[in-house]
């Protein structure tokens, strides 16, 4: 299907999202669309004044904000739910246009969205905390759960808006404020974000357009973001580089960090596993996303077994990968987002060869001219190489053999990252072994499903090199609050804990 360039589509979005451009007078950043390079707009980077001036805002706008009560906050989120819903089909597109990633992916993106903003709403109602019993007589302990402040996020290309969301629905119904530095090569999904989210507090009359406030620019603006004094929580999904940049800047006045970076995920296949369910997982799992999310599939451990019946069946179904134009519904592997990705592959995969690994796929194809279209690479190795434990934020997949479980799990752990793995298998005791403290050492493990594409109901986060933090469902919304424990003394005289006598005599 023929498609007009990425610039023209923009325009015509712009018509049907909040996509007001503010003007980019000297220091101007510019958003290409990596589907055919072409220029969509000009944003202005934020200078540093500016970035004090947005926090010093959001607080501003926090002090009011905290008292609101909760469940009037989740009314904010669950119009802005409201709001997504109407917009999803060009929310979508503009996440396509910028982050190359298919329609089907740029829909699910903007349901994740709207999945987080109704799990938010519901928590509104139940940001429950402890009663405790007391070793006093006539004392009573309780937890409450109050608002942070302002909350800062750093978010990355390839989840343009989802990561985002999942920070801030749950940011702003724990009561805090937002200022969100997205990624250079994303900004105008922000700015459509930005600009919904500000539709939402009209609609309910809540007059505080600070509460939410955009930084663009690239590495240094997210430091100087970072630098904040009133910042209260850094919450960064990207590279590891970028997390440690992070948490260096933040440990030496202990600003709290939600660190959500790299994966080098891993799937086991045994000899018992289902091999067509798991051929169309690791399809998904490698290739989807061009392998540009931090849960792709990036190392496959097969019992020796099957290897070489599963390795065929891959590059059978790798052959009819339909690389293309993202915004065709046959595609299932769009651009990858810029000229630099594809160096970095290119060099992996010849660092692979070196070490034994067998190439197929990798080649540049000429899909879309102007954009950087690859076939996904499948590549058996001898071993666990150095090539295999770094990550390589493209689809690259390894193929690697096992004969005992136990060599297998130790591989599997064997890399610095920690954040998603998956077992496919139909023997219990294989998969309540990889689920075990023996298991895999992720933050999130499965079985007979591939390690991406997380629902928003768990904690999405992950150990090691992944940093640590748990973003999304579950009670990662404690992340975003601050835990009082409060004892009440309603008796007549003053015990002390731990039964200490301290009187005067
Ligand atoms: C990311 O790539 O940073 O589980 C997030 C998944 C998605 C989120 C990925 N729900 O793959």
């Amino acid at each position: 299907m023929e498609h007009a360039a990425a610039s023209t589509l923009f325009e015509q979005l712009r018509k049907r999202l909040p996509l007001d451009l503010p003007p980019a007078p000297h220091e101007a950043l510019a958003c290409h669309s990596p589907i055919d390079g072409s220029l969509l707009a000009q944003l202005p980077i934020s200078s540093s004044e500016a970035v004090v001036h947005s926090v010093a805002a959001a607080h501003h706008a926090w002090l009011h904000w905290r008292s609101v009560p909760a469940p009037r906050r989740g009314e904010v989120v669950r119009v802005f739910g409201e709001i997504l819903r109407a917009h999803k089909p060009a929310l979508a597109q503009l996440v396509t246009l910028e982050s190359g990633k298919i329609i089907q992916e740029g829909l699910g993106e903007v349901q994740e969205m709207i999945d987080i903003c109704d799990f938010a709403v519901g928590l509104s109602r139940q940001l429950h905390g402890l009663t405790i019993a007391s070793e006093r007589p006539h004392h009573r302990m309780m937890e409450t759960w109050h608002p942070l402040g302002v909350v800062g996020v750093i978010s990355a290309f390839n989840f343009p808006a989802a990561v985002w969301a999942w920070n801030t629905a749950l940011a702003l119904v724990c009561g805090n404020a937002v200022v969100w530095k997205p990624s250079e090569k994303t900004s105008l999904t922000a700015l459509a974000c930005h600009g919904l989210l500000q539709q939402a507090l009209q609609r309910c009359g809540i007059d505080l357009p600070h509460l939410h406030q955009l930084v663009f620019g690239r590495a240094d603006a997210g430091a100087a973001l970072v630098a904040q004094p009133l910042l209260r929580l850094i919450s960064a999904t990207g590279s590891t580089a970028m997390g440690r940049r992070v948490a260096q800047a933040a440990a030496p006045r202990f600003l709290r960090t939600l660190l959500e970076l790299g994966g080098n995920n891993a799937m086991i296949v045994t000899p018992s596993a289902d091999l067509d369910l798991a051929v169309r997982a690791i399809l998904f799992s490698a290739a989807g996303t061009a392998g540009q999310r931090c849960t792709s599939l990036r190392r496959l451990i097969m019992h020796a077994s099957i290897a070489d019946a599963l390795w065929s069946r891959l590059q059978q179904a790798y052959a009819q990968i339909t690389i293309g134009h993202p915004l065709d519904d046959t595609t299932l592997v769009g651009p990858l987002i810029d000229g630099d990705a594809l160096v970095k592959m290119q060099q992996r995969l010849q660092q692979a060869h070196r070490e034994g690994g067998h190439v197929s796929g990798g080649e540049v194809v000429d899909a879309v001219h102007g954009g950087v279209y690859v076939r996904p690479a499948l590549v058996r190795m001898p071993g666990q190489t150095t090539a295999v434990r770094e990550e390589t934020f493209a689809p690259i997949l390894y193929g690697m053999t096992y004969t005992q479980m136990d060599e297998a799990i130790a591989q599997h752990n064997e890399v610095a990252h920690g954040l998603s793995s998956s077992m496919f298998t139909s023997d219990i005791r294989e998969a309540e072994l990889f689920l075990s403290a023996q298991g895999s050492d992720c933050g999130i493990a499965n079985i007979n499903i591939g390690p991406s594409g997380a629902e928003i109901g768990g904690a999405f986060g992950g150990e090691k090199d992944t940093g640590g933090g748990r973003e999304s469902g579950s009670d990662a919304w404690k992340n975003y609050m601050r835990r009082a424990t409060n004892t009440i003394n309603y008796g007549h005289d003053l015990p002390l804990a731990q039964g200490i006598r301290f009187d005067l005599q």
